[in-house]
């Protein structure tokens, strides 16, 4: 028996195809990540007033698309009436904005929160809803995360959901700068918003 994660799909596929969809586009490690963002966003869900098991789903499908091939997110970007200037970037910003169409396709959830959730995973934006800052903060800070600020990450998003979302940002940019990467704009703006003092 497959085990499930969540109780509600929002798709015609059953719980048991989904996790069997997800288990079959990633290895053991992501796979086991997934279910850690699904277990920590039900519990941010709960201490948000939030629908858990919604968060939940959205938590285990959020790193769908993450193993899937340059090649075929490059074809997405260019056929699909994506920005351009996404081709600029790489498979890190790719997965989440590009993904959440993979997912609509592959998942067959179209519910917008959801969908906007998995898009702003990775990157965040100006503008979150509770959903958004949920599935981003769950990602940061799931059980199998460890590296140095994580138990403070985990302390303040637990207290505070947009102090949890600050907290990331700030972390994720100096990152980025430490290692001289390219920063995606919307990351920048996000910041911007959510982590100024
Ligand atoms: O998919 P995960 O590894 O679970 O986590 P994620 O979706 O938050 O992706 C993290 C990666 O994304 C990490 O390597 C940093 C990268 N990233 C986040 N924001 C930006 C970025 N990379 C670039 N180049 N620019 C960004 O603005
Ligand atoms: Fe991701
Ligand atoms: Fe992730």
């Amino acid at each position: 028996m497959t085990k499930i994660y969540f109780d509600k799909t929002f798709s015609p596929l059953t719980s048991e195809e989904i996790v069997a969809k997800e288990k079959n586009n990633m290895d053991a490690k992501r796979f086991k990540h997934c279910i850690g963002v699904s277990e920590t966003s039900r519990k941010l869900a709960q201490l948000n007033n939030y629908d858990p098991e919604k968060a939940a789903l959205a938590g285990f499908i959020h790193d769908y698309a993450k193993q899937v091939p340059n090649e075929r997110f490059i074809e997405i970007i260019k056929t699909k009436g994506f920005d351009q200037d996404l081709l600029n970037y790489n498979r890190a910003i790719w997965h989440g904005i590009v993904g959440s169409y993979i997912i609509e396709q592959e998942l067959k959830i179209s519910d917008p929160e959801i969908l906007t959730a998995i898009k702003r995973h990775t990157t965040a934006d100006t503008e979150m809803t509770t959903l958004d800052k949920i599935v981003f903060v769950a990602d940061f800070i799931e059980p199998n995360r460890d590296f140095p600020g994580v138990d403070e990450a985990r302390k303040v998003a637990f207290a505070n959901l947009d102090a949890g979302v600050g907290y990331e940002l700030a972390h994720t940019l100096s990152f980025l700068v430490e290692n001289r990467q390219k920063i995606y704009p919307k990351t920048l703006a996000a910041y911007n918003v959510w982590s100024i003092k």
